[in-house]
């Protein structure tokens, strides 16, 4: 038995990877959460613990030696639990490996291209005059996207999970290919994705896991017009060091 994990939460993707891997795990946890928005990653006791200024992050009141630990990254987070639990993070070397691979993959790729991509297609048009200016980026990181998928499109052939079975690769994953504006070259050019975009999402400890979010009060939409979506893009836009 483990005491509850403390989970510095904002209901986006990678948030929703720490949440999907608790559940999947059955480790209790707790949800603080951290209204990026509003500037809260900024504050010094998040940062003591996050020094990158991000979420998520969690504390394990049971680390190693039974004394607490403060993790931040999600990549690292999730090797932890998997390690913690001995659950979805294979002990064999090769396998392990494997995992490692796909997790970095994400971490390297998916997620900051997929990031960049919804920067320059749906939040840079709200702050420009001229709307042709934010194409190029649009363009460079959709296509960057679309060869990813590609890539886990052909990982997934003959696989239900990207190593085969189910894996913290999967739970750090699946977050990033739930844009809506994605799901029409999801349907129609990746069959594998897909599939396995329905096969994770119909688990129950997903579903719960995305549940979590409605408990936490969804940020304003960065593209929205009006003053509390304007101050939140100056808390996260153009960030320099301090
Ligand atoms: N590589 C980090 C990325 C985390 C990240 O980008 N978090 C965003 C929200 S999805 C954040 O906290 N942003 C706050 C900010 O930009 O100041 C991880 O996977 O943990």
């Amino acid at each position: 038995m483990t005491g509850t994990i403390e989970i510095f939460y904002w209901p986006t993707p990678n948030g929703h990877k720490i949440t999907i891997a608790c559940e999947e795990m059955g480790l209790p946890y707790k949800i603080t959460p951290v209204n990026i928005g509003r500037g809260e990653q900024f504050k010094p006791e998040f940062l003591a613990i996050s020094p990158n200024n991000r979420m998520p992050a969690i504390i394990d009141p049971d680390g190693p030696g039974g004394e607490p630990i403060a993790i931040f990254e999600s990549g690292a987070i999730l090797q932890y639990l998997g390690r913690k639990t001995g659950l979805f993070y294979p002990a064999d070397e090769r396998a392990r490996v494997k995992v490692d691979e796909w997790v970095h993959w994400q971490m390297a790729n998916l997620g900051p291209n997929a990031g960049q991509r919804n920067h320059f297609r749906n939040y840079a048009p709200a702050m420009l005059a001229d709307q042709r200016q934010s194409a190029y980026g649009a363009n460079r990181y959709t296509n960057e996207v679309n060869r990813l998928y590609g890539v886990l499109n052909g990982q997934l052939e003959g696989r239900d999970f990207i190593c085969g079975d189910y894996s913290i690769a999967d739970m750090i994953t699946w977050p990033w290919v739930q844009g809506r504006s994605d799901a029409a070259l999801i349907v129609e050019d990746f069959p594998h994705l897909k599939a396995w975009k329905e096969r994770v999402g119909a688990r129950e400890a997903v579903r719960k896991a995305l549940a979590q979010a409605a408990s936490v009060r969804p940020g304003v939409g960065l593209q929205q017009s009006g003053k509390e979506a304007e101050d939140a893009r100056k808390v996260l836009f153009g960030q320099r060091a301090r």
